[in-house]
């Protein structure tokens, strides 16, 4: 498999008003903020993609995590639903954006009452794990299971209780290579892979992207950056210290295709 494109959207000022479930850890600093982002597109700019930066949406605070507002597959785009009210505006300009690289035929959408965000959805070759959670329900899963099947592609609901996401716990990182943490740790879904278990104290850290033989994992999580290395990756370590903040990780911050 290989990327060939990958589309981020630069953070607005409002990102310091994004969704959080972790208050304490105080608001994101704009303009380091900025700085992350820049450098999170140097990181993937060098692993052979190219990099589309899109305009910040000031009017959508968690607007630079693009990844929940599209699934794109090897057969077709599709459109998400976001399950939080504040964010389903965001979904207008990357339907145009995608237009760019998809005819109208191969664009799909989630309607209501289905909700389904892209942070929920791990791509493992052909096959899609799309997490039951509080922001994608089962309507939109059904409706995404639908659509994948139309397009020769298929996939599995997997029920999630504790994180925001399915992809806030588990990550793929190719070659059967399974990055699990918390309440993924033991499940059946999962058993077939060669699964590296995250510590609850680096659980932050399970959030990491495969782009082209690249890993990009966040900086500041030594257990998970030394198991991904010991698998023979080649590692660039990425601070996402104020999207952390607003529950964000390296994975929300891009589309990848
Ligand atoms: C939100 O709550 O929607 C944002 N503050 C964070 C979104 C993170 N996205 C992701 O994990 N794919």
């Amino acid at each position: 498999m290989e990327f060939r494109n990958v589309i981020v959207r630069t953070p607005g000022r409002s990102v310091t008003e994004g969704i959080t479930s972790c208050p304490e850890l105080g608001k994101p600093d704009y303009p380091l903020a900025l700085e992350q982002h820049r450098e999170y597109v140097r990181a993937l700019a060098s692993c052979g993609v190219n990099v589309t930066v899109l305009e910040p949406l000031e009017e959508y605070p968690d607007s630079c995590f693009v990844e929940d507002t599209a699934v794109i597959t090897r057969n077709c785009a599709i459109i998400t639903n976001p399950g939080a009210p504040s964010r389903k505006g965001e979904v207008e300009s990357m339907a145009q954006v995608l237009k760019g690289f998809f005819p109208e035929d191969r664009i799909e959408f989630i309607r209501s009452p289905g909700t389904l965000e892209g942070g929920d959805v791990m791509m493992v070759g052909d096959h899609f794990y799309v997490g039951l959670s509080a922001r994608t329900n089962q309507e939109g899963i059904d409706q995404f299971l639908s659509i994948l099947s139309r397009h020769g592609l298929r996939g599995s609901a997997v029920p999630l209780r504790e994180v925001l996401h399915l992809k806030t716990g588990v990550n793929y990182i190719e070659d059967n290579n399974l990055l699990v943490s918390g309440e993924f740790v033991d499940r059946p879904e999962f058993k077939g892979f060669n699964r590296i278990v995250v510590p609850p104290e680096e659980a932050y850290g399970a959030n990491c992207i495969w782009v082209n033989g690249t890993v990009l994992v966040p900086k500041g999580y030594p257990t998970v950056e030394r198991a991904v290395r010991d698998l023979g990756y080649r590692v660039i370590t990425v601070d996402t210290s104020e999207f952390r903040k607003i529950d964000g990780g390296l994975s929300c911050l891009s589309l990848r295709f």
